[in-house]
């Protein structure tokens, strides 16, 4: 393998190794994949690509190396900050994001049967294998993290040093290559340094020396660049605006200010995401036994968005109907869906920050459960009228509430919820 000498002609390497990596009749004699950790950040995205491009500008690569996004690829509509950065980034270098190799690409059992000992596994950002992917555990030959070390994969190269995001440590090492930095890249390696560092702020506490001096390097390198005169970004007024994204110019920034804002609201913007995407985006599930010892599936989904902006664009029935096919779907015996945010109590009323819950069953009627939760003063749960369409107790399997305990996160709801079915 020859090294490649930018990151240009690295991307461009990129669009034939989902076939490679499918190709089972001729595999190479080694392979190199770089993962970064199953939540698919943008630290990890960013992390696995760069390392990637690291490791074949060695001058001695070892095998094909490839970046294997650690997310399905339909998955990216759920992470427009990491959509966009990447598309912008592979655009500029003259690949495409269909490029990329996501986990659905491919089938890691059978690389680990085709590749035997020619595999080579790095891990970005993350020092574990995920625990659907031990497969990998005998081939890490490379860790690069910022997590705690979990003990696993002793025969591993590993550098592990607390900073505020891994792509500082990768950074680095991109710097040490000598390669030339052009500005898309730069900007890439930017982006989710100034994320997991609230935009390296002293009150966040989360930037390390190392972090910092990665943004004083990286940010001379970056071509800043005024928006377009015609580009309006999202009105903070409007409940409902969506965020302005245009491919071409959303990263069009002037500084590190306007690179991490823009990021920022691309990360929490939801108000595109379908139903079933929104109640999927931020979910957890655990399995709770009553005193009779049956097992309850419980599901929680907490979205950033509010009941009402919710029921003014889908209506109250598109979304019971949903909530219920997620019951379905995901086997549940009770869901609960978590709404928060700030939203106007009454036209040009000053926006307050609430929260809703709404729960639904399998099987209806299950009023003890919904006793239980409403005597909680942890939660403090009024039954909620939503634009006059009153969810009916007697007809409905789904229960709207207003929680006015406001600071009850899901750290606090599902220890109330698995007190309730234990109790039942
Ligand atoms: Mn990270």
């Amino acid at each position: 393998m020859k090294p490649v000498n930018s990151f240009g002609a690295f991307i461009k390497t990129l669009a034939t190794n989902t076939a490679r990596l499918n190709n089972l009749a001729n595999p190479a004699n080694s392979l190199t994949l770089v993962l970064g950790n199953e939540s698919a950040d943008l630290d990890s995205l960013v992390s696995s690509l760069t390392l990637a491009y690291v490791l074949s500008a060695k001058p001695d690569p070892p095998g094909h190396v490839v970046p294997i996004m650690n997310t399905n690829r339909s998955d990216m509509i759920l992470r427009q900050d990491c959509d966009l950065l990447l598309r912008t980034t592979l655009n500029a270098e003259g690949g495409r994001m269909e490029d990329l190799t996501f986990l659905d690409d491919i089938d890691l059992n059978m690389l680990v049967q085709k590749y035997k000992d020619g595999l080579n596994v790095w891990l970005v950002d993350h020092n574990a294998p995920a625990s659907r992917q031990m497969v990998l555990e005998p081939f890490v030959r490379g860790v690069v993290d910022h997590h705690l070390d979990e003990g696993k994969c002793p025969d591993a190269m590993k550098e592990i040093e607390v900073v505020g995001s891994c792509t500082s440590l990768v950074a680095a090492k991109v710097k040490e290559l000598g390669n030339p930095i052009d500005s898309p890249l730069a900007k890439m390696l930017l982006s989710p340094i100034l994320m997991d560092t609230v935009n390296i702020s002293s009150k966040a506490q989360k930037a390390t020396d190392k972090d910092t001096e990665c943004v004083s390097w990286l940010v001379p390198l970056v071509e800043w660049e005024d928006p377009p005169a015609t580009a309006s970004t999202a009105n903070d007024d409007e409940d409902d605006a969506p965020v302005f994204v245009d491919l071409s110019t959303a990263l069009q920034v002037r500084s590190t200010e306007e690179l991490y804002r823009t990021l920022d609201k691309l990360k929490g913007s939801v108000s595109h995401l379908s139903t079933r995407d929104l109640l999927r985006k931020d979910y957890k599930q655990w399995k709770v036994a009553d005193k009779r010892g049956k097992e309850w599936v419980v599901g929680i989904s907490s979205i950033a968005y509010r009941m009402k902006k919710w029921v003014k664009r889908d209506g109250l029935t598109a979304i019971e109907t949903a909530i219920s096919d997620w019951v379905s779907e995901q086997n549940l015996d009770v869901a609960l869906v978590m709404t928060h945010g700030k939203v106007r109590p009454r036209k040009s009323a000053p926006k307050e920050y609430g929260r809703d819950l709404t729960v639904a069953f399998k099987e209806p009627p299950q009023a003890l459960f919904i006793a239980g939760l409403v005597a909680s003063s942890a939660l403090n749960l009024e039954f909620m009228t939503v634009n006059n369409l009153h969810s009916d107790i007697d007809r409905s399997p789904i229960y709207l509430f207003d929680q006015k305990k406001t600071t009850a996160s899901r750290k606090q709801v599902f220890p109330v919820v698995k007190s309730v079915i234990e109790s039942l």
